[in-house]
């Protein structure tokens, strides 16, 4: 054969533009299931299932389209341990003349695959990925000599240049931004639509039995299993998300409740991350949907911005940094991460439910990632290197592109602000204002020091205290500073012993 064409477990996508210019006549498509991508990081079994499943379906549609496939399972007796091994063991069984991959979405790998060339001793084009709304130098072009790098500001940018919402030249509504419209909490007995569960076929079902045997002691429930692993089954979702949730997506977008783990949410991060679902033609049918008056507009504008702003924007950041980024540790912050958030073992009630559901669906809503364990890890001072892994580790639609801006910018605040103008800590109140978490809680969030107080009060002005130095300059926490400063000099007193006495009664690391 001529070329031959290697596609990544998320690279599902038959658009991309290795395809595009190839023959199936001529060139050979490789897919392989390899060790060394399943265990980097201790992957939820749920993920490693999803993934692999989607992989044998999309080289079952590419053959059905006429590709040939050579797919290399993990239970195949001559499985490999890599990428690089699947490449060079295809080669020695046929020459080609050049390979051909999309450029990955994680550094380490790009780095490696930059050696295959002189390693392998063939041609290795590395072609851009191209199911993005902002090209990797568009967004670099962006960044150019600015001195702000406000997502905000961006998704104006990306606004303007694609017309999404945007009504002869102005934001649709008047408006850029309806986010005020959607901090609402959830009253008690709402009703969200039914989250779509695909029943497992018999592909799922054989990759279920080899991830049950293989990965037992991987973190995380693996059954039931019933995410969907085809682009038909990812379209059934976003279709029913349209129908049901994308209405009232906005209002209830930072709510969170134990027995709603879904809320309003689309569900839809992992499929459009390994490429079964498209970001450009989810923006225009949301779009759509409020132009045809099915949705209001802080909906439609809430959830294009998170595809249109937000996913596009931590890219950019991640490419424009890396790899220094992945070391910054703006607090200094050392502490090794509690082990509950492996075994879900704690009294305090909303982190309980939030790793409880993570073990269970590998799935959390962004404000339970953010503002609960995220929060928790920030105030604590836990290490980013080990609450970046976790993250990896535990959601199925997680891979570093995405989420290391995510948790090491916005969440731990560990790039100095680069991504967010503050960092997101918050008292218990806010997740009492937010959740109806605390009141199945043995702490009392009303409390602020002492015994069976909740813990995130202290941590918050402790974490500020602790962190001043770094943080005094930064306006938008001057009125919190001036409250603290206003405090008696027992109040403050109170909290910081508090804290301490919470911090030093915390379990170390995981040792599973
Ligand atoms: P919805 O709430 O329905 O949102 C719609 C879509 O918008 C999502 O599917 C997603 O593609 C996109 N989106 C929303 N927020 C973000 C964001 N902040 N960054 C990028 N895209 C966004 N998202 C991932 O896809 N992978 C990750 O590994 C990941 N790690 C995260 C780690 C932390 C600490 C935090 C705070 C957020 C992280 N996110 C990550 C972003 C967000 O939490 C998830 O995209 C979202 O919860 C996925 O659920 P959903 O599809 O129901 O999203
Ligand atoms: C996440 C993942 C897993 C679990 N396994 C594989 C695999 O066996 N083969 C593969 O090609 N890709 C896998 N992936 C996705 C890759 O880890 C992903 O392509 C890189 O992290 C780059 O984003
Ligand atoms: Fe969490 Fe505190 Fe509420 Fe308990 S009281 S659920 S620890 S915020």
């Amino acid at each position: 054969f001529r070329n031959l064409l290697l596609v990544l477990g998320d690279q599902l996508s038959p658009g991309l533009d290795i395809f595009k210019d190839a023959d199936p006549e001529r060139d050979l498509v490789l897919m392989a299931e390899v060790a060394e991508e399943a265990t980097y990081v201790g992957h939820h079994k749920k993920k490693i299932a999803f993934v692999f499943s989607a992989m044998r379906h999309f080289a079952q549609e590419l053959r059905e389209s006429g590709w040939r496939v050579h797919y290399i399972r993990l239970d195949d007796e001559t499985s490999c341990a890599s990428l690089k091994e699947a490449v060079a063991r295809t080669l020695k069984g046929a020459r080609a003349e050049a390979v051909r991959i999309t450029e990955p979405g994680e550094f380490r790998l790009l780095d490696d695959m930059r050696s295959w060339q002189s390693e392998l001793e063939v041609q290795v084009d590395l072609l851009p990925d191209t199911r993005f709304l902002c090209t990797l130098a568009d967004f670099r072009k962006w960044a150019d000599g600015r001195k702000r790098f406000l997502m905000e500001d961006f998704y104006r940018h990306m606004r303007q240049k694609t017309g999404f919402l945007m009504d002869e030249g102005n934001p649709a509504g008047g408006q850029w931004n309806f986010d005020k419209d959607n901090r609402n909490s959830a009253p008690a007995g709402l009703v969200c639509p039914e989250v779509m569960r695909s029943p497992p076929d018999a592909i799922t079902k054989d990759v279920l039995d080899l991830v049950g045997g293989r990965f037992a002691h991987h973190f995380g429930a693996l059954e039931p299993f019933w995410f969907a692993v085809t682009r038909e089954g990812a379209e059934a979702v976003f279709e029913s998300f349209l129908e049901h949730g994308l209405a009232d997506f906005g209002t209830y977008q930072d709510a969170m409740l134990r027995e709603e783990r879904f809320l309003f949410h689309s569900l839809i991060s992992m499929y459009l991350n390994v490429g079964l679902l498209d970001a450009w033609d989810i923006c225009v049918r949301v779009e759509k949907a409020w132009r045809s008056g099915d949705v209001p507009l802080n909906s439609a504008e809430g959830f294009i911005r998170q595809i249109l702003g937000w996913r596009e924007y931590v890219r950019g950041i991640y490419w424009l940094k890396m790899p220094e980024y992945r070391e910054e540790n703006f607090f200094g912050a050392t502490r090794a991460l509690p082990d509950f958030y492996w075994t879900g073992e704690t009294d305090m009630a909303c982190l309980k439910a939030v790793i409880g559901q993570t073990h269970e669906e590998a799935y959390a809503h962004h404000i339970q990632r953010l503002m609960v364990t995220g929060n928790f890890a920030l105030l604590i001072g836990a290490d980013p290197v080990q609450v970046h892994e976790w993250y990896l580790s535990v959601y199925a639609d997680a891979y570093e592109w995405v989420e290391l801006p995510n948790t090491l910018g916005m969440s731990l605040h560990a790039d100095g602000g680069f991504l967010g103008s503050k960092p997101y800590a918050a008292s218990g109140n806010y997740i009492d204002k937010m959740s109806d978490y605390c009141s199945g809680c043995s702490h009392d969030v009303k409390k602020k020091t002492g015994e069976g107080a909740c813990p995130f009060n202290a941590l918050y002005w402790d974490f500020l205290y602790r962190n001043r130095p770094k943080l005094k300059d930064n306006h938008r926490l001057r009125t919190i500073y001036s409250s603290w400063d206003r405090m008696s000099e027992d109040k403050r007193i109170d909290y910081l012993k508090s804290a301490g006495d919470f911090l030093s009664s915390l379990p170390g690391a995981w040792k599973g």
